[in-house]
């Protein structure tokens, strides 16, 4: 830090210049990341309502009302109005404390394994060393959803969880959670849904499978706002079946501004106006309008799955479920294609066999027109 300080315009002119190098969401040239340009009226809900701090929730008692009418509506989407639960930082917080919740429900947890996806989230890495536990990877089926024999198989008197995935990182596929929930119950399992993603595309999409708590078996489910929910970063959310669970999370706060209060996230001082900014949004666009975004995203999903599909060096590594597109090389390096692409300003993510499109709200035909023009381009170039 410098002694003295410089006017707002001269520092505002230097961000000017060391980000301009970043493509903004508006190019349309974002095409691999799970985030999009929080939706305007959020943005505006959240800088008005920028001083508000949930680690506080005695000063601010009126936002705190709100989060829990949000977690309501959520637990709603998610067939459980009376979930209970929290909006975090982000999914992997809510992994963390859904994880959290779940080893000390158990006294004895020697050794504890967790079941996951092989294509699970890498918090996942994260929490397991956190909260000491082992992950136990379980590979995939021809469909890239979790095997659940191979699940079934590893049921040991060791395992404390099993995780589900609805709506994959990688490739947005939906696990069988129904079978997973069988499972859970059969064996007195926690079962947490890592909905992450596809908490708000596949409640609005038909012939859906059940992946939320209209399963028995289901004991929590994370569900991010600041993805496919507009709100800006960060939105997390938690939900837990029920009441006994989120209080396993409960720490005390002997000295704040309601006196004896409680927190049962990680983080202490938390973001009151992402709560707002996700109520408002969840009272702007209601079920009809995430229907209608959720909708024209999953067109274009399909549009360029097929487009990709005609593309002979490449091909589509499955039927998308959501809006997340995952695209495999025939030939030609999958790395050159998307350093070429990048340096064509395009931004894919790159998995180890795939690269990854996701189809957000800033995504529009148009784009997607260049998109496909370019890839052919530097597929040819590339081989
Ligand atoms: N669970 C799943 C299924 C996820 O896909 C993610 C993140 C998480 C948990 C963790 O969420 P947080 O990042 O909110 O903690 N998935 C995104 C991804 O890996 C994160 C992301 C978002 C990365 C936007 C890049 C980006 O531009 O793609």
């Amino acid at each position: 830090m410098d002694e003295n300080g410089l006017p707002s315009q001269e520092i505002l002119r230097q961000l000017q210049d060391l980000l301009k190098e970043e493509t903004g969401f508006n190019s349309g040239r974002i095409m691999g990341s799970m985030c999009t340009s929080p939706h305007l009226f959020a943005q505006r809900v959240y800088r008005k309502y920028v001083d508000k701090n949930l680690g506080d929730p005695g000063l601010f008692p009126a936002t705190a009302q709100l989060e829990t009418e949000v977690v309501r509506s959520l637990g709603s989407l998610l067939s459980n109005p009376s979930a209970v639960g929290n909006i975090v930082t982000g999914g992997t917080e809510a992994n963390l404390l859904a994880l959290w919740a779940c080893v000390r429900s158990h006294s004895d947890r020697r050794e504890s394994e967790v079941l996951v996806p092989s294509s699970v989230h890498c918090s996942f890495e994260k929490i397991a060393d956190l909260l000491g536990l082992r992950l136990v990877k379980v590979k995939l089926n021809e469909h890239f959803q979790v095997d659940v024999a191979e699940v079934r198989r590893k049921i040991t008197s060791r395992t404390l969880a099993l995780i589900g995935i609805a709506g994959t990182t990688g490739l947005g596929v939906l696990d069988p959670i129904y079978e997973l929930s069988q499972l859970a119950q059969q064996n007195n399992l926690y079962l947490h849904v890592d909905a992450a993603f596809g908490g708000f595309v596949l409640p609005f999409l038909n012939g859906t499978p059940p992946f939320d708590f209209r399963l028995p078996g289901v004991s929590s489910i994370t569900i991010d706002p600041h993805k496919m929910g507009l709100a800006p970063i960060p939105a997390g959310g938690i939900l837990f079946r029920d009441r006994k669970l989120h209080r396993k999370l409960t720490w005390t706060v002997p000295y704040l501004s309601g006196g004896e209060t409680s927190q049962t996230t990680f983080v202490g001082s938390r973001s009151g106006a992402s709560v707002i900014a996700v109520w408002a949004m969840l009272k702007h666009f209601g079920k009809a309008g995430y229907r209608k975004i959720v909708g024209r995203c999953m067109k274009l999903t399909m549009e360029l799955a097929r487009e990709i599909d005609e593309i002979p060096e490449l091909a589509v590594v499955v039927r998308p479920t959501i809006n997340v597109i995952g695209v495999k090389s025939n030939g030609p390096d999958l790395v050159k294609i998307v350093q070429s692409l990048r340096e064509m300003q395009w931004a894919v993510a790159l998995f180890p066999r795939y690269m990854r499109i996701v189809i957000m709200p800033h995504v529009h035909k148009e784009h997607l027109n260049q998109f496909v023009q370019d890839l052919r381009q530097v597929v040819v170039d590339v081989n």
